[in-house]
């Protein structure tokens, strides 16, 4: 799948930041580095050095951090550099020409996973750690992530599967020694299948118990709804923290209608901005109301914003827009030029974002509406998966009565452990097969 070269590819997006990264794998890293700085790093590893960058005619093309890892004391175990330019994609399009330029044989752009995979190759990871890497950065859920931390740091005896590994070596070796090695009398037909339902069982329950706290969103849905004015919009952006989000993925099209994820004291909401509600909507706005209105069964709680020009009936018919009980709060906006006399919540758009979370107490809300939260767990999602798959040789294996047939489906099932776990050979096997023969024998 993958061929042999030094390779290189942006570790961070490429977009206008302070920082764009470009990671280099591969024998030539060291000649690379002294043709692009004219610096020598054999003896930098793992050093962050601040250099220039050189053009081919000997114009600077950007200065820079460079930080070099040597072979085998790297990601991937080979020689490794890591380059942070200026986050220009400008320049990050001229540090690639730059590369190509250089006429290295065998330099290319890495493939998606490569350096993962040379990592696994060079045994720097195992399989299920290298998966564990990409896992942690596509994790929804802290249960999720903090099982795949573990697995990342501890190795994969901390997964749930390994218990199920030895169950059906076991198993597997039982049938091999009952087919090769053991004399008639011994052999337990009966037994052997009882162990495969009990191993069949156990993946069974695992995957319900584990499928839904992985699945368990740990969200809470708030939705921003008031009179036109009153600061929404406002409020929205401060709480998805607009101004740092560089590469914001605010929705607006599928829905339309915006909202974003943010997490506060590790907590994870979802919060959702509405048109304005007026007496006399146009058309448009009408239709941004109705298009609120349909997902607000999805809302765990509303917060329903109003100033002092707000009329009692406003607020009477927002709450029965969008069938709103008693899951909401009453919150006064431009407390900064309003003087309030209500108990209600009041904020302006000056309150600092943990404070203005303070008083609009999300943690409570969060805790009100998502259970359970943080359940810990053996497994992730494509664990799950594995464990849904295997299970569809249950049904195949138990009607069989060929001792045969049911060992080669068996060792289907090692080979798909061997695809998480790295290969099962047969001396695995057989060690188990006379380990549980008498001495002697
Ligand atoms: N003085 C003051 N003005 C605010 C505050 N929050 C929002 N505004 C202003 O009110 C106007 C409407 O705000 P916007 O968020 O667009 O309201 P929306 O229609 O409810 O989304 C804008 O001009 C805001 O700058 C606040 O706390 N204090
Ligand atoms: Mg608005």
């Amino acid at each position: 799948m993958f061929n042999k070269g030094t390779i290189y590819a942006n570790f961070t997006p490429i977009v206008k930041a302070p920082v764009i990264g470009y990671r280099i794998s591969g024998e030539d890293v060291l000649n690379i580095l002294k043709k692009v700085t004219k610096k020598n790093f054999s003896k930098d590893h793992s050093l962050i050095r601040v250099v220039k960058i050189y053009n081919p005619d000997g114009s600077i093309l950007d200065e820079c951090s460079i930080v070099f890892f040597k072979s085998p004391k790297s990601f991937t175990g080979e020689d490794v550099c890591e380059i942070f330019l200026h986050g220009s994609p400008l320049i990050a399009s001229q540090f690639e020409q730059l590369l190509k330029d250089l006429k290295v044989p065998g330099l290319r752009l890495a493939k998606n996973g490569e350096f993962s995979y040379r990592s696994v190759l060079n045994t720097k990871n195992s399989l299920k750690q290298a998966k564990a890497i990409n896992e942690i950065i596509a994790n929804e859920s802290f249960a999720a992530l903090e099982y795949n931390k573990k697995l990342l740091f501890e190795g994969d005896i901390v997964s749930g599967l390994v218990p199920l590994r030895e169950e059906i070596i076991n198993t597997f070796s039982e049938i091999t020694a009952s087919i090769d090695f053991v004399d008639d009398e011994d052999f337990n037909f009966n037994q052997i299948i009882k162990n495969i339902r009990k191993f069949f069982n156990n993946c069974n329950n695992l995957l319900q118990n584990n499928r839904t706290k992985l699945e368990q969103k740990n969200i809470c849905r708030i939705m921003l709804v008031g009179p036109v004015n009153v600061g929404k919009s406002t409020l929205f952006n401060k709480m998805i923290d607009k101004d740092r989000a560089i590469v914001t993925n605010i929705k607006g099209t599928t829905r339309d209608i915006l909202s974003n994820e943010f997490i506060f004291n590790s907590n994870q909401f979802e919060v959702f901005d509405t048109a304005g509600q007026r007496s006399k909507q146009g058309k448009i706005e009408k239709y941004g109301y109705k298009k609120a209105q349909k997902i607000s069964g999805e809302i765990d709680h509303f917060f329903v914003l109003i100033d002092q020009k707000t009329k009692k009936s406003d607020i009477s018919a927002i709450l029965k827009d969008f069938l709103i009980n008693r899951n909401y709060s009453l919150i006064e906006t431009k407390s900064d030029i309003y003087a309030y006399k209500s108990k209600n919540i009041k904020i302006n758009y000056s309150l600092e974002r943990d404070k203005l979370f303070q008083k609009l107490k999300l943690s409570s809300i969060h805790g009100k509406y998502v259970k359970n939260k943080r359940k810990k767990t053996d497994f992730n999602l494509e664990e799950m998966d594995f464990l849904e798959r295997i299970l569809e040789y249950e049904r195949d294996i138990l009607k069989e009565k060929d001792i045969l047939i049911i060992a080669q489906l068996i060792r289907n099932i090692l080979d798909d452990f061997s695809f998480e776990f790295g290969y099962i050979n047969n001396e695995d096997v057989y060690d188990r097969v006379f380990s549980k023969f008498c001495i002697g024998k």
